[in-house]
C-alpha cells in the first residue's frame, strides 16, 4: 500500500517510523511519503492560510497550495491508479473499524490534515474526479488539526493489511471486529502469574474447558458492552445475540 500525507507539520507524522507502522515500512508493505504543504507556496512567508469569506474567527487554508501539492502527489502515480482521498476532519463521517476494513484493501491513500478552521471547500470539491474524496472524522471532539487523527487512522489500517501482524487470529475477536463476538467489546484478559497482590485468575480459565471458556468470554464481552456502550447492544442485529444473552 501506498500512502502520501500533505501537511504543514512533518514532524508530526515522525511516529509512522516506529512500533508496527515502522516495521510495515520496513518490510516493504507501506510506503509512506511525507509532504510539506509549505512547498507548494511561492511566496516568502510560505503562507498557507487566510481570512474566511463572510467573515467569522479563525483562519481557512488557501486553495492554491492544495491544489498543487495534490496536483503533484496524484500526477507521481502511475496514470491509472486512482488514489482515495482522505480529508481529516470533525464534520466527515465517522472513521469506523468497517472504514479501517476497506481503505486498508485500497492500493493508494493521500492523507490531507488541516490546521485552522480547515481548507477551502472548493479544493474537495476539485479532486471528486479525479480521486475517491472521503471526510473522516475520528469522534465527537474538536482537535488543533488533522495529524493525530491521521497517526490513529493509519495505525488502525496498517494493522490489517497482511503481513503486518505477527499473528493474523490477532485481529478476529477485537472489538469492533466482524465476526464470533461481532458488535462486543472485548472482555477481560490474563497473565502469569496466577496470583498477583492477593488477586487470582477466574476459575474458568485455568479450567482447560474450551467450551465453557468461550461462554464465560462471551459473557464478560456482553457485560462490558451493556456497561460502556448500551448504544452497541441497542444498535445490533437481534440475530447476532443468543439466548444466553438475553437471559443475562
Ligand atoms: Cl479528523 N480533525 C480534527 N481537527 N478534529 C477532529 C477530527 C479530525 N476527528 C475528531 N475531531
Amino acid at each position: 500500500m501506498r500512502l502520501d500525507v500533505v501537511t504543514i507539520f512533518p514532524e508530526y507524522l515522525e511516529p509512522l517510523n516506529v512500533s508496527l507502522v515502522g516495521k510495515a515500512r520496513a518490510r516493504g508493505r507501506l510506503d509512506v511519503r511525507i509532504h510539506d504543504l509549505r512547498e507548494w507556496t511561492h511566496d516568502k512567508h510560505n503562507t498557507v492560510d487566510d481570512t474566511p469569506y463572510g467573515g467569522g474567527p479563525g483562519m481557512v487554508m488557501k486553495p492554491e497550495p492544495w491544489g498543487e501539492a495534490l496536483d503533484a502527489v496524484i500526477e507521481s502515480g502511475t496514470g491509472d491508479d486512482k488514489p482515495v482521498i482522505v480529508v481529516p476532519t470533525p464534520s466527515g463521517r465517522p472513521f469506523t473499524q468497517a472504514l479501517a476494513v476497506e481503505l486498508s484493501e485500497k492500493p493508494w491513500l493521500v492523507f490531507t490534515p488541516a490546521r485552522y478552521e480547515g481548507i477551502d471547500r472548493r479544493v474537495i470539491e476539485e479532486y471528486g474526479d479525479r480521486a475517491d474524496v472521503r471526510e473522516v472524522s475520528i469522534g465527537d471532539y474538536v482537535l488543533a488539526g488533522g495529524e493525530a487523527p491521521v497517526l490513529v487512522m493509519v495505525e488502525a489500517i496498517a494493522r490489517l493489511l497482511p503481513g503486518v501482524l505477527g499473528n493474523a487470529e490477532s485481529h478476529r475477536d477485537d472489538s469492533f471486529a466482524p465476526g464470533a463476538m461481532a458488535d462486543l467489546l472485548e472482555g477481560p484478559v490474563y497473565t502469569k502469574p496466577p496470583e498477583w497482590r492477593g488477586r487470582g485468575i477466574p476459575d474458568v480459565l485455568l479450567s482447560g474447558h474450551h467450551g465453557k471458556i468461550a461462554r464465560w468470554r462471551r459473557d464478560e464481552a456482553f457485560r462490558r458492552t451493556v456497561a460502556n456502550r448500551p448504544d452497541l447492544i441497542e444498535r445490533a442485529d437481534p440475530a447476532v445475540f443468543d439466548k444466553k444473552d438475553r437471559e443475562m
